[in-house]
């Protein structure tokens, strides 16, 4: 079966134009990896190929692919009002998906403020953090804290408290004031745990070094994803984060949970909060929000935080801050339609019940050719192999594309395979995700 014409495949020139995102394009455009259409756990690719998404999209499209009464929403929508202006206007669906946002939310995180992507929703949530402080008469807490290997996108506040060096070395001195916490992982003392490591709590006590070192009185924030995902699914060790949250609120810091991958369902409930049992200030929410089919990104926020702003003289403007697109109708469409597909098919119990399915079919791979480690929470994965001399990186594209060529999509990040399903995945997607990964690491040199 071939799906394009003849007419509509691209010649080598034509896919010159689009330079794509944190894509190796030249690789790319010599060989490309088309995909033409979607539906349920499996993508079709421009040679006819059904391709099992082992991925969501990117850690997105939670409720699976192609689901009608979300295209249907965002159908109807588009028909009946495409656009509403977001400043001083409002439209009833953003109020209705802020609702259904905040009912899932952690108890007293009951403010939403929208924009439309998951780097977004980090500036958001930085500013209103800094924002606060001032509103407050603590002008002088300016400074924020990430964490070592730490993603929250690719806006300059996103990079700043970001800690993956190839995402930062190329673009100069970024905001000012910003320091970072050590990262969790510890293949000498955590290699092939399963769910939340034993060691690795005390690492949250690098915080009152940092506050030592600054004062509290300077630190605005600490932003943390509860489970770091991008750069090769890091989970919290025991107590970790429970020891974050009694610093910062011992020191009247902010706790922010970047939660673009965890929330909605990823790692079996509403929000990471909720798994690990712990109650940030703010969370920044994307992805899962809409299941991938309309960006939309947002913050929800502490009762307090909200209510700091409200004491501006009545009719002034109390944030100034937005986008053109928050709120967006198609997106909030989109989102309501996804949040009540995930209720109404318990998708976010499903994914706490196939976990131990995903734990038990990754361990398997342990002892397989040049994996180091393998490690797992909630519907999320990774396997780390050893990486080749003097070339990182390299044994997991090719284990990335190899998978690829057998119709699996997984994610790559340096010699780390990611797997983060659906949450409509069945047993037997998962065993066939894993048993391709067996044969590829037999014929990866
Ligand atoms: N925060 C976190 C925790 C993320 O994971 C962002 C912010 C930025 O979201 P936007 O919508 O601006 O991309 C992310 C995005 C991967 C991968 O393969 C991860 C992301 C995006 C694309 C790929 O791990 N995370």
């Amino acid at each position: 079966m071939t799906l394009l014409s003849e007419a509509d495949r691209l010649t080598r020139a034509e896919l010159e134009a689009y330079w794509m995102p944190f894509t190796a394009n030249r690789q790319f455009k010599a060989h490309p990896r088309m995909l033409v259409a979607a539906e349920g756990m499996y993508y079709t690719s421009a040679d006819g190929h059904r391709v099992l998404d082992g991925f969501a999209g990117l850690w997105c499209c939670n409720a699976g692919h192609g689901r009608k009464p979300i295209v249907e929403a965002i159908q109807r929508q588009a028909a009946t009002m495409d656009y509403a202006p977001a400043f001083q206007m409002g439209h009833p669906a953003a109020f209705e998906l802020a609702n259904a946002i905040v009912a899932l939310a952690p108890p007293g995180l009951d403010h939403v403020f929208f924009c439309n992507s998951g780097s977004e929703a980090v500036d958001t949530a930085l500013k209103i953090a800094l924002a606060y402080h001032r509103a407050r008469g603590e002008g002088a807490r300016t400074r924020l804290i990430g964490r070592e290997r730490g993603y929250h996108g690719v806006g300059f506040g996103g990079i700043s408290v970001g800690g993956i060096a190839g995402n930062r070395k190329m673009f100069g001195p970024m905001l000012p004031g910003v320091d970072h916490l050590p990262h969790t992982l510890s293949l000498e003392k955590a290699a092939f745990t399963r769910g939340q490591p034993e060691w690795g709590a005390h690492l949250a006590d690098e915080l009152e070094r940092l506050v030592a070192l600054h004062d509290a009185s300077t630190i605005a924030a600490v932003i943390v994803e509860p489970l770091a995902g991008s750069t090769g699914v890091l989970i919290p060790p025991k107590g970790y984060l429970q020891r974050l949250r009694e610093i910062t609120t011992k020191h009247g810091i902010l706790l922010i949970f970047d939660e673009v991958i965890t929330a909605f369902g990823r790692l079996g409930a509403a929000f990471g909060a909720d798994v690990y049992g712990v109650k940030p200030d703010m969370i920044t929410f994307a992805k899962g929000v809409t299941s991938g089919t309309v960006p939309m990104g947002g913050v929800v926020v502490a009762h307090d935080i909200y209510e700091a702003f409200m004491s501006a003289p009545p009719g002034a403007i109390e944030l100034f801050h937005g986008y053109t697109y928050s709120a967006h109708p198609l997106a909030c469409a989109a989102g309501i339609a996804a949040l009540k597909l995930y209720a109404d098919e318990d998708l976010f119990a499903r994914a706490a019940n196939m976990a131990p399915v995903l734990e038990a079919a990754l361990h398997s791979l342990k002892g397989a050719p040049h994996v180091i480690d393998i490690r797992n929470h909630g519907l999320v994965g990774a396997v780390e192999l050893q990486p080749r001399s003097g070339a990182p990186g390299a044994r997991g594209f090719d284990a990335y594309l190899k998978c690829f060529e057998r119709d699996v999509l997984v994610r790559q990040t340096a010699d780390i395979i990611a797997i983060a399903p659906a949450l409509i995945i069945e047993e037997a997607q998962i065993e066939r995700i894993v048993s391709t990964l067996r044969d590829v690491l037999a014929t990866l040199d």
